[in-house]
């Protein structure tokens, strides 16, 4: 009778973590970047209001960005690539990682006006 009890408190505790998993991924909760080494590092500049280089080529796998923010503070964000973001603060550097497969993205700065002032390129993955 207890071994039953505590076998269905574990379910129930699973189904919980699971369900709260699920939710973090579909909304704005916290990225879980690729765990491994990447195929390439990529250091992109930012100031207002561009990225340097504005367009990059890499090969298919897990990519290191690195965001170098020579002003004020600046994001390196992925169209359709939920929840991955770099955020580097005024002069500072900021890294993170992101799987990719084969396609072509929009990269761009989420702060307010910044994607619309040029805040974008382009990332081809091959
Ligand atoms: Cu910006």
């Amino acid at each position: 009778m207890i071994r039953r009890s505590l076998a269905t408190a574990a379910a129930v505790a699973g189904l919980a973590v699971a369900v709260a998993g699920c939710g973090s991924s579909s909304g704005s909760g916290a990225y879980t970047p690729p765990t491994g080494p990447p195929v390439k590092t990529i250091t992109v500049h930012a100031s207002s209001y561009k990225f340097q280089p504005d367009g990059i080529t890499a090969p298919a796998g897990i990519l290191a960005f690195t965001l170098e923010s020579s002003d004020i503070q600046h994001s390196f964000r992925i169209k359709n690539v939920n929840g991955f973001m770099i955020e580097a603060g005024a002069g500072k550097t900021a890294t993170g990682k992101v799987k990719l497969s084969a396609g072509k993205y929009t990269f761009y700065c989420d702060i307010p006006g910044h994607e619309s002032a040029g805040m974008k390129g382009t990332l081809t993955v091959k």
